[in-house]
């Protein structure tokens, strides 16, 4: 498609980590792969018996070769020894980048490295913009463009769980079940185009049956696209606030979380003063944990101040932990939070903390018992669907009870209802937009089925149901969106 283009050209490039290393690896892609190779490898098995001739070496695909990097200026002349390497040369399209390709092995020193890539380049390769090794898997067929995308998201990954799904993806199984639906569609289509082409013999199909089939690729895309809020969370991690009135223990909860004393804690309310952000990964989802200033009544500048950025915390964060102290129970500091959550339509989940204190009863009726006090937002909030689970979670920050409850109801709501799993992992942010515009599509398409119009205005719908499924997997793509997909690489992948 896009190939002819940029294939004629040799890439090369660095592809580990730039820096001292015990090994590094130099990597050649391109027609001139292998030429480039020959130029510039001795195998060590040329140096015996007399180190004299330069020998006529011919590159074994997918085999590891142990020998020499050399300058060699002309003729017979043995060159310049740069460095000793193990090299593997991969016969196209048996290889990443599905061309000929070339991987060297070298000591990680990029005084090494560089004369490596000095040499290549020298002889014709130029130097591999970011991601343009697994461009050219992706523009050669090896691999598809979820694959691709994959790829990107496993460099990335901060938790196990996220490089275990991007490897799923990688496996090819989320392209796998697109291209089953849009095949499905396919079928659809031509049979629909049959019958509006060859009336006689083919005839209209039945209705039934059509509706069928959409009603089962809408299900199908629906569960992919369920799947795009929680890649969204296991991509890039979700910003979790705490939020409480002062002495509740946030702090001592961020602490707890993060397995080690981050925030200071004391039995002063007012404590925290500015709200603090930490990293932390909770059953495999990577989490902004964000800490609070109390929330109180209170004529000092400086907590009004922390106070305000509180309510900025409860506003940017994707989920809010609603601290309540299970020995001060809930008053106009609950209230004021209540009313918080609700002008920013925040979800939340309801932690009752210190219940190894024995103190005001909030048991498992809490929040109907605090809800139930007339026009206040606490009622409205109860009221209101923002609430994550009815129950609230009990636990103490300080002795690490029910933590582990916590973290299962952030994960549960996190991957809510999505088979993230099962279905070998999750569109990103481009592949669910395109799987909400074939779901879209397919409404339309079932709503004129519905209203009884001729089957050949059903064609359009069905079009553009597959032309997006195509831009999921890449099969049909802007040079465009290519570009902004590999953008995001680094260079030598
Ligand atoms: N018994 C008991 N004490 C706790 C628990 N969690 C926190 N505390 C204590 O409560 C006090 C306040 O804890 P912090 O974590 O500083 O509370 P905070 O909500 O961050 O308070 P501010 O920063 O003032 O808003 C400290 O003395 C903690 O040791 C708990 O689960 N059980
Ligand atoms: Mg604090």
């Amino acid at each position: 498609m896009f190939a002819s283009s940029i294939n004629d050209e040799t890439i090369t490039a660095l592809s580990t980590a730039p820096g001292v290393g015990a090994i590094a690896i130099v990597r050649l892609s391109g027609p001139q792969a292998f030429a480039i190779a020959q130029k510039i490898f001795l195998p060590r098995t040329a140096l015996a018996p007399d180190l004299n001739l330069p020998p006529d070496w011919q590159p074994k695909s997918h085999t590891a070769t142990i020998g020499f990097i050399v300058q060699r200026p002309s003729g017979n002349d043995l060159g310049r020894f740069i460095d000793e390497v193990v090299l593997i040369p991969y016969q196209g399209p048996n290889s990443y980048t599905g061309e000929d390709m070339v991987e060297i092995n070298c000591h990680g020193s990029p005084i090494v490295t560089r004369e490596i890539l000095t040499l290549a380049l020298s002889l014709g390769a130029r130097l591999a913009s970011a991601g343009e090794f697994t461009k050219r898997g992706f523009l050669s067929g090896r691999i598809d463009l979820t694959q691709a995308e994959a790829v990107l998201d496993l460099i990335h990954s901060k938790t196990e769980r996220q490089s275990g799904l991007a490897l799923s993806v990688l496996k090819g199984q989320l392209g796998e079940e697109i291209k089953a639906v849009r095949s499905k569609l396919m079928e659809l289509l031509t049979r629909i185009v049959a019958g509006i082409d060859f009336p006689e013999e083919v005839g209209d199909l039945d209705t039934n049956d059509i509706e069928a089939i959409t009603q089962d690729c809408r299900g199908r895309l629906a569960q992919l696209a369920k799947t795009a809020r929680s890649g969204r969370y296991l991509r890039e991690g979700l910003k979790l606030a705490i939020v409480g009135r002062p002495n509740a223990g946030k702090s001592s909860l961020l602490n707890r979380m993060l397995n080690f004393e981050r925030a200071i804690v004391t039995d002063i309310p007012g404590t925290t003063r500015d709200s603090i952000e930490e990293p932390v990964d909770v059953n495999g989802i990577p989490v902004i944990l964000i800490d609070t200033a109390g929330v109180r009544a209170t004529e000092d500048a400086v907590e009004m101040i922390g106070i305000e950025r509180t309510s900025k915390a409860i506003e940017e964060a994707d989920l809010v932990v609603f601290m309540v102290d299970r020995v001060q129970g809930v008053g106009d500091e609950e209230e004021f939070i209540a009313a918080r959550l609700l002008q920013f339509e925040r979800p939340y989940l309801v932690v009752v903390n210190k219940v190894d204190l024995q103190a005001q009863n909030l048991g498992e009726n809490f929040t109907e018992l605090w809800a139930g006090s007339g026009d206040t937002a606490a009622q409205r909030l109860h009221d209101s669907s923002q609430a994550v689970q009815a129950v609230p979670i009990n636990i103490s920050a300080r002795y690490g009870d029910g933590i582990d409850n916590l973290k299962a109801a952030i994960e549960e709501w996190a991957l809510a209802g999505s088979a993230v799993q099962e279905l070998g992992g999750s569109l990103n942010q481009r592949q669910g937009q395109l799987c909400l515009k074939a779901l879209e599509s397919l409404a339309f398409l079932q709503e004129a089925v519905q209203s009884g119009m001729p089957h050949d205005c059903l064609g359009t719908d069905l079009r553009q149901a597959v032309d997006a499924l195509d831009e999921i997997s890449g099969v049909a793509v802007t040079e465009e969106v290519i570009t902004e997909v590999f953008a995001n690489f680094c260079i030598g992948k």
